[in-house]
């Protein structure tokens, strides 16, 4: 196993690896962010910020306290396909030792990483402001762009509140079938899309750019008209009661002085987890 023990812990839980059902994973990815960087710093952000949270889940009404080591952060080498190499792994011991996987970005490539750690019986579904679709940037394959992309080369994939995409991005992602479901008239057509969900195994991906920037204006690439917490919650409450769910990572928050994202990004980890827990 990679990781040591980190100084700072999640909601400053103080269970060791081995009693822990979740495993909080900050990593501090940064290196293909094309607009506003300093998703590196965005992991322990939210790891500070998730102390002002109670353990009492109310949306789930599930305590949970005592479920969650938190790992130091990930060394990830400078070549994005050994960075992929390093998060893939230790996802993979994350799970032979029957635990939850929450990985925490850090740019969302390394939401491509998580996944090569999974089957491909997994569902992803991809909350995510961007299509994420680009077959590369001035030549390089594994970007922040292209996460969406590189997962469904093996996987199928739902993506959640979009709506920033080129009509060559839609092509490609109708010929590999993706689910999509706008961020306009969200909360209607939800229920619908995520009927088929049932009985899957499902791995929860979030891009932080997904929300609203009004309530989640630190990320690196802002796109208005976002979905709202509460588009959220009852997504999750869907998906929890129908499907098994395996993971989860919430990624491309920076690091800011208002701390309105860091402490929303560590609200829907406890959030996932008690919804989780409330369904098994
Ligand atoms: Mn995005």
């Amino acid at each position: 196993m990679l990781f040591h023990e980190g100084s700072d812990s999640f909601l400053e839980e103080e269970i060791d690896y081995k009693g822990a059902k979740y495993v909080v994973v900050p990593t501090p990815l940064d290196m293909t962010t094309t607009y506003l960087n300093g998703t590196k710093f965005g992991p322990l952000s939210i790891i500070e910020a998730s102390k002002s949270l109670e353990n009492y889940n109310y949306e789930f009404d599930f305590d949970v306290k005592d479920m969650i080591f938190t790992t130091g952060q990930l060394q990830l080498p400078a070549d994005p396909k050994k960075a992929m190499d390093v998060i893939k792994e230790t996802v993979s011991d994350i799970l032979n030792d029957e635990k939850i996987p929450i990985i925490v970005g850090g740019e969302h490539l390394g939401s491509y990483g998580s996944s090569l750690a999974f089957g491909d019986d997994v569902v992803f579904l991809v909350f995510d402001a961007h299509g994420d679709f680009k077959s590369s940037i001035l030549g390089v394959e594994l970007t922040h762009a292209s996460t969406s992309r590189l997962i469904s080369a093996k996987k199928k994939i739902m993506i959640l509140g979009l709506r920033s995409f080129s009509p060559a991005d839609m092509k490609d992602m109708k010929t590999r079938k993706v689910g999509i479901v706008y961020s306009n008239g969200f909360g209607k057509k939800i229920g619908g899309a995520l009927r088929a969900l049932k009985g899957k195994k499902v791995y929860i991906s979030v891009d932080m750019d997904v929300f609203d920037p009004s309530i989640a204006p630190g990320v690196g690439t802002p796109q208005p008209d976002g979905i709202l917490y509460n588009d959220f919650i009852e997504a999750l409450r869907i998906v929890a009661s129908r499907a098994q769910l395996v993971g989860m990572d919430v990624m491309e928050t920076r690091r800011t002085d208002s701390k309105t994202t860091e402490i929303l990004a560590a609200k829907i980890i406890t959030d996932f987890i008690a919804a989780r827990e409330k369904n098994l």
